[in-house]
């Protein structure tokens, strides 16, 4: 068993437990509306709890920033994460090893699905223009990428899916109102299960800020990247995914 390694916050000075939390609650700003705040804060295990920041919002509501020491510990060699398990590879080496070993180009179908607008984060992993100072997976020769857009249907995607001859599908969900995120990736990877027999579905890879990347199982995907996802770390593993697949 790796050794313990135990961190705490830090706010003022080292190791002093201070962290700071926002809410809103749905009263007007008054000073009984700042002890609500306080005794919410309090109950979240923040003892003392300050309210450093309080602004109504509209009529009804008060935004509330709370800054207070929690006493809570954090193991780090008991923190599970979704690791990198494959190699990051550069984009020469990503476009070789699709020549040399699939030796076909690669193709991705990709979407915003739902009611779902927020094509920025799948632009930024397909589109040409990239993000953080790398391309997007147009730029790379040896893959075929087909952006769809925003607001697809399920079975849209399927079809595209299909008539393209998809690699892998793409797909991008950003609003989490009421687990429309979960709701919908599920709906996606049961009509890619229905649609296609086991050995020729396509990869399904599904994005957005705030998934869980160790959720793979329980909604039916092969791969969940989340915040801050670079189009390399996702053309890498592409490559890694659908060489294991076809070596099998
Ligand atoms: C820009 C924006 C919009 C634009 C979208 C324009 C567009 N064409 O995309 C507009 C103005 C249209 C919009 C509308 C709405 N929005 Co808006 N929007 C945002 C905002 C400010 C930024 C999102 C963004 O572009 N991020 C930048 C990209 C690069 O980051 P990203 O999406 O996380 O993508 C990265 C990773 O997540 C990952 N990734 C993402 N997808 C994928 C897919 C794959 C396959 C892979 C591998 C990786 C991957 O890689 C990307 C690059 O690193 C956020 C707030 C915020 N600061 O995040 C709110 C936000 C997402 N919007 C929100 C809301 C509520 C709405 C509306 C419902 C508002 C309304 N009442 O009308 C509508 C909904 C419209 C709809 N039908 O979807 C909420 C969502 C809340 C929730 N819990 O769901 C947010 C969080 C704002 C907030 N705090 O309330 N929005």
């Amino acid at each position: 068993m790796s050794e313990k390694q135990i961190v705490r916050p830090y706010g003022d000075t080292t190791g002093d437990g201070m962290v700071q939390v926002s809410f809103t609650l749905p009263v007007p700003l008054d000073k009984r509306a700042e002890g609500a705040a306080v005794q919410l804060a309090t109950k979240m295990g923040l003892e003392p709890a300050m309210v450093v920041h309080a602004k109504q919002m509209g009529d009804a509501f008060t935004f509330f920033v709370v800054y207070g020491r929690v006493h809570h510990l954090v193991d780090l060699s008991q923190v599970v994460v979704a690791e990198r398990d494959y190699p990051l590879l550069s984009a020469k080496d990503i476009n070789a090893t699709i020549r040399s070993t699939l030796r076909r180009k690669v193709t991705v179908v990709g979407a915003c699905i739902g009611t779902d607008a927020h094509t920025v984060g799948i632009d930024a992993i397909l589109n040409l223009k990239g993000i953080a100072g790398e391309k997007g997976l147009e730029y790379y020769r040896e893959f075929v990428v087909r952006n769809l857009g925003a607001q697809v249907s399920v079975p849209d995607l399927v079809e595209r899916a299909r008539a393209e001859r998809a690699d892998a599908v793409l797909v991008s969900q950003v609003v989490t109102q009421r687990d429309a995120h979960l709701h919908n990736t599920k709906e996606m990877s049961a009509a890619f299960r229905e649609a296609f027999p086991a050995q020729r579905r396509p990869l399904l890879v599904v994005g957005g800020p705030r998934f869980d990347e160790l959720a793979t199982e329980e909604l039916g995907v092969d791969r969940i990247f989340g915040r801050g996802t670079t189009p390399r770390e996702v053309a890498s593993y592409l490559v890694h995914a659908l060489t294991t697949r076809r070596a099998a």
